[in-house]
């Protein structure tokens, strides 16, 4: 039984930046999330039509950042030296970040943004533009027979029919092949109070626990966990079939599991305490805001993210609030950031000696951020967030 514990108001497409003749068309939908008392899912209670938010104008871009690039080709050696796969399948391939560090005769490639599964192609990586069902997966052993390791990053959080996902992967996989998934960590969304992972995208937010649950009903087993500092606190799920037995299951599964029933991710009041926190949240970043303005601040937002699609629109923030966002994504430049109409500029043109106060909405690359605007700190500048409190970073 699904059971409803907070609602975050009408939303629009969290990637959906948009001209000024766009808004009389803008779509919403409410954004309330539930949880499963039967297999502890997490998830929206309503999801959104994918082709709205995953198409060829799709504007999120994986490697516009260092933090992300050096993220990725790590884990590349890490795999291709744990598990020396013959052949390698990305799901959700986005610009290729990830997929690059492999040699384009082996690997193939899924990205339903055709605009980036354009750009793969071009680049030598047999890209299919579709989304991941068990569909796919039969046209994919048809075509290249079964792969040995799968790979996917924020993007199996992003499916809404989790049991035809990953029983596609269990038709896909080898018998002795890994899939191996990350995706923010359930357990760093509720005690860090980020309730900003949660957005149209996010269909579920995962536990270790939930995710045992639901690959094993396909025959699929994790034997490895990792906890991953990207994205505000990732969780890299490595996963087996259950029948071969070659591969042991590390301490690590377990472990997790521990520190989330020590959380109280199995109990549904522990989410309504979650959803309190993120009401208060709300009523300090108001006032916080409200505040820097009474002083007459120029404050703006640092980094157009989907996460503050979801704090702006939720906490009712607009351009009386934050004059404008800087981010660094050619695609959302010029345009105004979904729901709060806030325009998004570069940060060569908007990040200026003026600024007093920049709202971290990509608070995940703090350090990367504030490295690089040590200048804007040492003349005073404050860099505010609201995870995992509100406050000056
Ligand atoms: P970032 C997206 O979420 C959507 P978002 C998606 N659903 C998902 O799961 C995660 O990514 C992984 C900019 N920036 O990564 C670049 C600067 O301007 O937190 C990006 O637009 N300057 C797929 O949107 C944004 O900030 C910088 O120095 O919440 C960061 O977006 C840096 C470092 C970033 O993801």
């Amino acid at each position: 039984m699904k059971k409803e514990f907070l609602n975050l108001g009408k939303q629009p497409i969290a990637n959906g930046f948009l001209y000024e003749e766009d808004i009389p068309d803008e779509f919403f939908f409410d954004l309330r999330v539930v949880f499963d008392e039967d297999t502890k899912l997490v998830s929206l209670k309503d999801f959104v039509k994918p082709e709205l938010m995953f198409n060829e104008n799709y504007v999120y871009v994986s490697s516009m950042s260092q933090t992300m690039r050096d993220h990725f080709s790590a884990a590349a050696t890490t795999f291709t030296d744990r598990f020396d796969p013959a052949k390698v399948m990305e799901i959700g391939s986005n610009d290729g970040v990830f997929i690059k560090n492999f040699n384009s005769n082996t690997t193939i490639a899924v990205e339903p943004c055709s605009n980036f599964a354009e750009l793969t192609n071009q680049q030598g990586y047999n890209t299919y533009p579709k989304f991941w069902n068990s569909d796919l997966a039969e046209e994919i052993i048809n075509d290249h027979g079964k792969q040995d390791l799968i790979f996917s990053a924020n993007c199996m959080c992003h499916v809404q029919d989790l049991d035809d996902a990953f029983s596609a992967i269990s038709q896909c996989l080898s018998d002795e092949g890994v899939f191996i998934f990350e995706d923010p960590s359930l357990e760093k969304m509720i005690s860090r109070n980020s309730y900003d992972q949660i957005y149209d995208e996010h269909a579920h937010i995962f536990s270790v626990i939930a995710l045992s649950n639901l690959l094993r009903r396909q025959g699929l087993e994790i034997f490895d966990v990792e906890n991953l500092s990207v994205h505000g606190g990732s969780n890299r799920i490595y996963v087996k079939k259950i029948d071969n037995k070659k591969i042991k299951v590390e301490n690590s599964l377990e472990e997790n599991i521990a520190l989330e029933l020590a959380a109280g991710l199995d109990k549904f009041e522990r989410y309504l305490e979650f959803a309190t926190s993120v009401e208060q949240s709300k009523e300090d970043l108001l006032s916080l805001l409200n505040s820097y303005k009474a002083e007459n601040k120029k404050i703006v937002s640092y980094g157009a993210t989907s996460k503050s699609t979801t704090v702006f629109n939720y906490c009712g923030i607009t351009s009386e609030h934050i004059e404008y966002i800087v981010d660094t994504t050619p695609y959302k430049q010029g345009k105004l950031a979904p729901g709060s109409h806030i325009p998004v500029i570069s940060p060569e043109d908007g990040f200026d000696d003026l600024v007093d106060v920049a709202f971290l909405g990509a608070w995940n690359f703090s350090q990367e951020i504030c490295s690089k605007e040590k200048g804007f700190i040492d003349r005073g500048g404050e860099f505010i967030t609201h995870v995992p409190k509100v406050g000056v970073v």
